[in-house]
């Protein structure tokens, strides 16, 4: 069976584990976001990309849920001693080296797809991992604080203000121009079916559905989605300040209509979101929460079973 899922970090990378486990033998092609994307001391970091790939390929920071495993910290500690900004991100030694070889890849001429390829070739993550797009596209963030009214890159936004300041605006710089990265819209169209993980609706899936052609090719798929939101809250994490930024509520029932029929077939929701309901959808009620790998193979199977179901 060939399946199509879209991802962001943790929360995709971590269903994604389970969709593995649950679809043994099945060609798995992964759509990245590349919104969160930064170029740091002259370095550019992927760190969705990145999150799919170590988690995957057994590299991950399992407790934090991105970065190396055994990091250490050397080169970080060495840059704020000559004062070299910014010191809110922390990018790890063992990290340091993916961006390293990314970056210099890309500055011979490789696109971003290839390179993301290459990186994989060490850590195997035993899905076809793509890019959304090799045309660069960022994540920018419209704040008003002591500051004054500006954009900032998502990253600060998120790692430095911890989405604190509320989001006015959020916006992927580039996304017009932006075309889907070769192989995406080949894996979309050759697809038996398409899953969308709990990712963050918003500034992961949302993003991807902004590059021209995505979404058209997904509209003509078995489509299912598993919800980020159970009982109101996102799991982990400040998707909430990211849905309220773009005027959804922070609900299954609203994640659900944000996305909407023409994209969805098949919907997933926590036990205690039972009752959320959108014709032309099929809804199932089950356990959503990724508490260990048999949890979250569970989910993913109960995602493919659905989508089976449906086509
Ligand atoms: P990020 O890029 O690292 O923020 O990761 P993603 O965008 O891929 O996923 C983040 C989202 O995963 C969060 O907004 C949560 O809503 C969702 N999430 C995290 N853990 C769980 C879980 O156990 N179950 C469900 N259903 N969603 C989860
Ligand atoms: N998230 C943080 O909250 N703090 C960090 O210092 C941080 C560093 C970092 C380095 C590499 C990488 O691939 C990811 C990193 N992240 C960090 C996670 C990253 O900011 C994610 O994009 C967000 O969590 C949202 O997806
Ligand atoms: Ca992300
Ligand atoms: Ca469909």
């Amino acid at each position: 069976m060939r399946i199509v899922s879209l991802a962001g970090g943790i929360g995709g990378a971590r269903f994604l584990r389970g969709l593995k486990a649950a679809a043994p033998g099945s060609e798995i092609t992964v759509i990245g976001n590349t919104g969160d994307d930064i170029t740091l001391f002259g370095l550019r970091v992927c760190p969705d990309l990145d999150t799919v790939m170590y988690t995957l390929g057994g590299g991950i920071n399992e407790e934090q849920g991105w970065g190396r495993a055994g990091e250490t910290f050397t080169v970080k500690e060495e840059l704020a001693a000559y004062g070299m900004e910014p010191q809110w991100f922390g990018l790890g030694d063992r990290d340091f080296a993916t961006h390293i070889i990314r970056t210099q890849m890309l500055a011979a001429g490789y696109p971003l797809s290839q390179v993301t390829e290459a990186l994989c070739d060490r850590w195997r993550p035993g899905v076809r991992l793509l890019p959304m797009s090799d045309d660069r596209t960022e994540t920018h963030v419209v704040i008003a604080d002591d500051a004054g009214r500006r954009a900032v890159h998502f990253q600060e936004w998120w790692v430095r203000l911890r989405a604190s300041v509320p989001a006015e605006q959020i916006v992927l710089v580039g996304a017009d121009e932006a075309r889907p990265a070769p192989g995406v819209l080949d894996a979309i169209r050759d697809a038996d079916l398409v899953i969308l993980p709990p990712s963050n609706p918003v500034v992961s899936i949302g993003t991807i559905l902004q590059v021209p052609g995505i979404r058209a090719a997904l509209e003509d798929k078995t489509v299912v989605g598993v919800s980020p939101i159970i009982g109101g809250a996102p799991v982990r994490g400040m998707a909430d300040a990211c849905l309220t930024a773009i005027g959804v509520e922070t609900s299954a029932q609203a994640v659900l209509e944000l996305y909407g029929p023409a994209l969805l077939d098949g919907w997933l929701v926590a036990e205690e979101d039972k009752g959320v309901a959108l014709d032309g959808v099929a809804v199932e009620a089950r356990p959503l929460l990724m508490s260990d790998p048999g949890a979250t193979r569970d989910i993913a199977a109960a995602a493919l079973a659905l989508a089976e179901s449906l086509r």
